[in-house]
């Protein structure tokens, strides 16, 4: 019987940017087919009464099996950094195709492709990172990857071995803008940051501790700035990754009332992290190094802000994932190495929707349409897989998160399925969790139980980005 679908989601209240609303969701072949109540018959049928269905997040900035600069390589890959996103209401990843210097970007996007097809678990794309864009990469590699649907890259301003100058970045931005690519930018004063980590080795101040006073928010305000400069002059569509503070979020503001075309992000470690937390005992702080690095009670409550006037267009996790106590983590280079030989980033894939639901819905600083644009819809649209992802509506992909909105949940690291040995976030107490999560129309995580092989998840080629929104 051609007509009998093959799940239904029966009674939950389902959540799209445009509203709630009381409906089934019927599901063939990995689409939804159907929308409105009593729907059936179907081979299979998941109670959501008392349950949000969301659209499936689109965790658009996360670290998988990619090779530092520094020769680390982060400790999830694409089956176990699939799990865990499942687990946490995920659907879809789009980490990087990071290049190193003297590598073809070409190559680099082979080579990524090769070690996530066998293992993916759940959807996926490519941004690229382009540290080294020379004449063949710019004009002959980039636009060939843009058209073949990898449509965002990366900059950096800052670190000795990726970072771009600004005439390569507006090189760049020139290719990007002519190909219809958005550019995310690690916006950091790369020669300040360097200014302040020599006087602090110079003053013995070596501990982690000491990671936030040699990149202050003076640094990322700068250049954020710059890069909303070099976006209004190329006329390129910019996205400013993992912004930490008020003032950089200002210098968004600014630079989008004189029509620059500049969108932003941030990620839950900023919303909740302060620098105390790097000043543990021992090393014990590294488990809070990230750049930029967290700031302060003021930046929490400016960040919360932009989350809630639309200043923020997407929330990320970037999930970067280097263990405690291992050879390729933070210990790379012992427990006495200085601050700056110390992998920066922190796990966040699973917890991201959680948290922002419950830090954000549960405690009214956020609709539940602003929620769902934040993790799902923004990001599909911006990178160009919407409405395919990011959306419950007829055609679309079946990736859904079915959330018990009134679960309570001490958060552990033995709850998480990454491959991590620690969560920055242990001891949180949240409401709210994602108890089912269907991918493609097959149910990879139920109450407890995860059900898929590695290898299910597909690489996503998208069209060019939608930044005009
Ligand atoms: N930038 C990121 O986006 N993630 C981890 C570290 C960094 O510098
Ligand atoms: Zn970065
Ligand atoms: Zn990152």
């Amino acid at each position: 019987m051609t007509d009998v679908l093959d799940l239904v989601i029966r009674g939950g209240t389902v959540v799209t940017t445009d509203g709630t609303v009381r409906c089934d969701v019927g599901i063939r072949d990995g689409v939804i087919t159907d929308l409105g109540a009593s729907l059936g018959p179907a081979r299979e049928v998941l109670d959501a009464v008392g349950r949000l269905v969301l659209p499936g997040g689109v965790d658009a900035h996360c670290h998988i099996d990619q090779v530092s600069s520094t020769g680390l390589v982060t400790a999830d890959d694409f089956h176990s950094g699939g799990v865990s996103a499942a687990c946490g209401g995920t659907t879809t990843i789009i980490p990087f195709a990071a290049q190193h210097r003297g590598q073809s970007l070409v190559q680099v996007v082979r080579d990524y492709a090769a070690k996530a097809a066998p293992k993916a678990f759940i959807d996926y794309a490519f941004h690229l990172i382009v540290s080294d864009p020379t004449p063949t990469v710019l004009h002959d590699e980039l636009p060939q990857l843009i058209r073949e649907g990898h449509p965002s890259l990366k900059v950096y301003l800052t670190y000795d071995r990726l970072r771009l100058t600004d005439d390569q970045v507006l090189q760049v931005l020139r290719v990007a803008r002519r190909e219809g690519a958005v550019t995310l930018f690690h916006a950091e004063h790369h020669e300040a940051i360097a200014w302040h980590i020599a006087r602090l080795l110079d003053a013995g101040k070596t501990g982690p501790r000491w990671h936030a006073q040699a990149r202050p928010e003076s640094a990322e305000r700068e250049a954020t700035a710059r890069a909303c400069f070099l976006a209004e002059t190329t006329g390129a569509p910019i996205l400013i990754v993992h912004v930490s503070a008020g003032s950089p979020l200002d210098e968004i503001r600014r630079a989008r009332r004189r029509g620059v075309h500049v969108l932003a992000e941030t990620c839950p470690q900023y919303l909740v992290f302060t620098r105390d937390d790097l000043d543990k005992p021992g090393f014990e702080g590294a488990k809070w190094m990230f750049s930029p690095p967290a700031r302060d009670a003021a930046a929490h409550a400016a960040l919360w802000e932009g989350l809630a006037d639309g200043t923020f267009d997407i929330f990320s996790s970037d999930h970067a994932p280097y263990r405690y106590d291992d050879p390729q983590g933070k210990k790379a280079h012992g427990e006495d190495a200085p601050f700056t030989k110390v992998p920066n980033g922190v796990p966040s894939l699973e917890l991201r929707l959680p948290f922002l639901f419950s830090e954000g819905v549960k405690r009214g600083r956020l609709s539940l349409e602003r929620f769902v644009a934040l993790t799902s819809t923004n990001p599909a649209r911006i990178y160009g897989l919407f409405p395919r992802k990011g959306a419950i509506a007829v055609g679309a992909d079946a990736d859904l998160a079915l959330w018990d909105p009134e679960r309570e949940v001490t958060v552990t690291h033995e709850l998480l399925h990454d491959r991590m040995d620690y969560t920055p976030f242990e001891g949180m107490r949240l409401t709210g969790w994602p108890v089912t999560t269907v991918s493609r129309g097959e149910v990879v995580w139920h109450e407890g139980t995860v059900r898929g092989a590695p290898g299910r998840g597909r690489l996503l080629t998208r069209s060019p980005a939608a930044v005009d929104q």
